[in-house]
């Protein structure tokens, strides 16, 4: 027998609760459901998935959640996006510029990193992208191996946000910091912050990281040609 049909506000709140409790196979579930009603994958996510995690957040705050209720949020989470990443990242544009990105040193979030990652492949960057805990040698590295026109790091602790300086050191040390465009973000970094440290670019989302993207290769390539 099929499930009843249920409403597509019913839809997104259980996708909220069952995220916020981190209950992965309902999540799963539900993303599936939801697309196949006709959803949208941004509907899903902006309307259900982050705003569940921002929650999570709030009530690690408060003392009502710990780290273990965190990471189960966090992979059941991680289990809806890997459904709707080919969906985000369906736009068959041709590669327009090539990123290298991960999550700084000291630092295991990757969801936000990840969904940034999903929305440059949509609109047709090609990403590196080498994940977690991510060392200033390692970025250096990586540039030098692949050329990008933009690197990329991510933090989203207020303790590991100084890495962004000693990745940008690290950068100019090698000789590369000119060669490529810096790009910051993670839920406490700022624009103030992003100046500070001397990054090129910053974005609060994954969607204006494309943005800002766009605009800066376009400067650069126009600067190139001038
Ligand atoms: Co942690 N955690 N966590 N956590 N965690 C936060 C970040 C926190 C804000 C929770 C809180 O207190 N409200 C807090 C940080 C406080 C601070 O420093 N200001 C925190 C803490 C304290 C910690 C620990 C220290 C807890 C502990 O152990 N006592 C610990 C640190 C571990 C470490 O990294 N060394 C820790 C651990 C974890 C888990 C492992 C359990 C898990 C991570 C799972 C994973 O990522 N695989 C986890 C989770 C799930 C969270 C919250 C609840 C959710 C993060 C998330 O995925 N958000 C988070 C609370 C919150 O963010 N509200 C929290 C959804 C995601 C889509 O948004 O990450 O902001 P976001 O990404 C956005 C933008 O930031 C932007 O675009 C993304 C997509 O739109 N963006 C960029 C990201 N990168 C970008 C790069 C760009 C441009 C834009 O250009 C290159």
């Amino acid at each position: 027998m099929s499930p009843d049909p249920i409403s597509t506000s019913d839809l997104l709140r259980r996708l909220y609760d069952y995220t916020l409790v981190g209950n992965g196979p309902e999540v799963l579930d539900l993303t599936r459901q939801g697309l196949q009603d006709g959803l949208g994958p941004e509907t899903l996510l902006y309307e259900a998935l982050i705003p569940a995690l921002e929650e999570v957040g709030a009530r690690f705050e408060r003392g009502d959640f710990f780290v273990p209720e965190m990471l189960i949020a966090g992979k059941a989470m991680a289990g809806a996006l890997e459904i709707l990443r080919p969906l985000l990242a369906e736009t068959g544009a041709q590669t327009i510029g090539k990123i290298v990105i991960g999550t700084v040193k000291g630092d295991v979030h990757d969801i936000g990193k990840n969904l940034v990652n999903i929305m440059f492949e949509g609109a047709g960057f090609q990403v590196i992208d080498l994940g977690v805990q991510v060392a200033p040698e390692k970025f250096v590295a990586a540039v030098q191996e692949h050329r990008p026109d933009i690197v990329g790091f991510s933090a989203f602790l207020t303790t590991t946000m100084p890495m962004f300086k000693a990745n940008i050191n690290a950068l100019a040390k090698a000789g590369l910091r000119d060669q490529v465009i810096v790009m910051v973000g993670g839920a406490p970094v700022t624009q103030e912050y992003a100046d500070v440290v001397g990054a090129d670019g910053y974005a609060a989302d994954a969607s204006a990281a494309v943005v800002r993207a766009k605009e800066l290769l376009a400067m650069r390539r126009a600067a190139a040609l001038a």
